[in-house]
């Protein structure tokens, strides 16, 4: 029984409503439309974040350090949040929210 739990966690995906957050959630912060988040767009969008944090924050979703975060990196760190903190689906929702 355990074990069959296991097994269905590693399967576990993100519910296609929290998955459409995630990217609605991107789409408001990428202000030129580009596909990528800068510093600067992060910066202007959460304007009760001081830099330092917003800098912190970037560098922690910017996997291959190119000083932009893709979707693609958006949407891992989501998903590594997921699985390394066994997050509900409605748990994982209103950690996105915050981000709007
Ligand atoms: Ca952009
Ligand atoms: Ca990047």
């Amino acid at each position: 029984m355990l074990e069959t739990k296991k097994y269905l966690l590693l399967f576990k995906k993100l519910s296609v409503e929290v998955k459409n957050e995630i990217e609605k959630v991107f789409k408001e912060l990428d202000l030129d439309g580009n596909g990528s988040l800068t510093i600067e767009e992060c910066f202007a969008y959460w304007k009760n974040f001081p830099m330092t944090s917003t800098s912190n924050m970037i560098s922690q979703l910017d996997a291959n350090n190119d000083g932009e975060v893709s979707y693609d990196e958006w949407l891992n760190f989501w998903e590594y949040l997921y699985y390394t903190n066994h997050y509900t689906d409605e748990m994982l929702m209103t950690e996105v929210i915050i981000f709007k």
